[in-house]
């Protein structure tokens, strides 16, 4: 069978050991994000669950920005322009990409924040698991400056991650900060040198590959719906997470991890995973 290839017009896409490496493709446009490329994005992302070639998936931005928020003219002048049924159509794409599959998207994935991310941007990075950026990446709440409020789900984004301070401060003044103050409000995992982000987030995604799938999914996913619930619903529903992950693993990991430790005495589980090299699919 030939390998699946991604040939799309605003997103470049390159699938090496396991990662798939997206990134936005209107560098000309500081990746401003168009209803094109939503459309796009949306595809991708369905496209790359199905791919058993990736592990993780990494989102970032060609050239010298991550994202510079909604595009300006393609997504709201012209769209304003049109029938009102365009609009419904348009912000339902950007929703579904930015953050409707990720926040349950069944591989885990990694935002690389590598320069400019106003805005918008804000929705997919915050619907990454985990993100890296360049210390001297620029990010900004820019909608204040150009005459709106942060729409879609941009402030309720900021709010998942930072304090009220920090998400008013910037939501009001419209300031701008870097990768390294990003990283302080938590916004961001961690941030590093630019000539050393590729590499940090190679290491962050290769650490994720090894894990059992099932079990990450049921991981990652657990946390993100459970968040919000009560605790008496939180301890069914997070049991019952475990249990499906142990019906789904068809590698058995839960055993495995049980026999190395207490029988073969081959691994300890608080520092380090058990080994996976002779799962057999049962
Ligand atoms: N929408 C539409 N076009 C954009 C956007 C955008 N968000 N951002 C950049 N562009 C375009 C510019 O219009 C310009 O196009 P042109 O070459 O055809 O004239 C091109 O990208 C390059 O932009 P410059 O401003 O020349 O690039 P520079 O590197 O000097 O500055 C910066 C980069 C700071 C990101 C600047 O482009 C900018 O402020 N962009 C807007 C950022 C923003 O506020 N986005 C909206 C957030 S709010 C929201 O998303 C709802
Ligand atoms: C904004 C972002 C949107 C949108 C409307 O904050 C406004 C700006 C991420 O989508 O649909």
């Amino acid at each position: 069978m030939p390998e699946p290839t991604y040939d799309y017009e605003n997103v470049l896409v390159e699938i090496a050991e396991g990662i798939a490496w997206v990134a936005l493709n209107r560098p000309a446009k500081r990746n401003a994000m168009s209803p094109a490329l939503n459309e796009d994005m949306r595809r991708v992302l369905i496209d790359l669950e199905g791919d058993d070639r990736v592990q993780v998936v990494v989102l970032t931005g060609v050239g010298e920005s991550f994202s510079a928020g909604m595009d300006l003219e393609e997504y709201f002048r012209k769209v304003d322009q049109a029938h009102p049924s365009v609009q419904i159509h348009v912000r339902r794409v950007n929703a579904e990409w930015q953050w409707k599959h990720l926040m349950d998207y069944s591989k885990p994935t990694i935002a690389m924040v590598n320069g400019w991310c106003f805005g918008g941007a804000f929705v997919p990075l915050v619907g990454c698991d985990l993100a890296i950026a360049a210390d001297d990446a620029v990010f900004g709440l820019s909608e204040i400056n150009w005459g709106i409020p942060p729409g879609s789900v941009v402030s309720r984004a900021l709010a998942e991650t930072v304090s009220s301070r920090d998400a008013l401060y910037y939501i009001m003044t419209g300031r701008t900060f870097t990768g390294a103050e990003a990283e302080k409000m938590r916004l961001v995992n961690s941030a590093v040198p630019r000539a050393r982000l590729r590499d940090a987030v190679t290491e962050l995604a290769d650490s994720l590959k090894e894990k059992n799938p099932v079990v990450m999914r049921a991981a990652k996913i657990g946390y993100r719906k459970s968040r919000l619930m009560p605790w008496e619903l939180a301890d069914d529903y997070l049991y019952a997470k475990l249990e499906q992950s142990q019906y789904l693993d068809r590698e058995g990991g839960r055993q495995s991890g049980l026999t190395q430790f207490l029988d073969d005495k081959t691994y300890q589980p608080g520092l380090g995973a058990y080994d996976r090299s002779n799962s057999v699919e049962s």
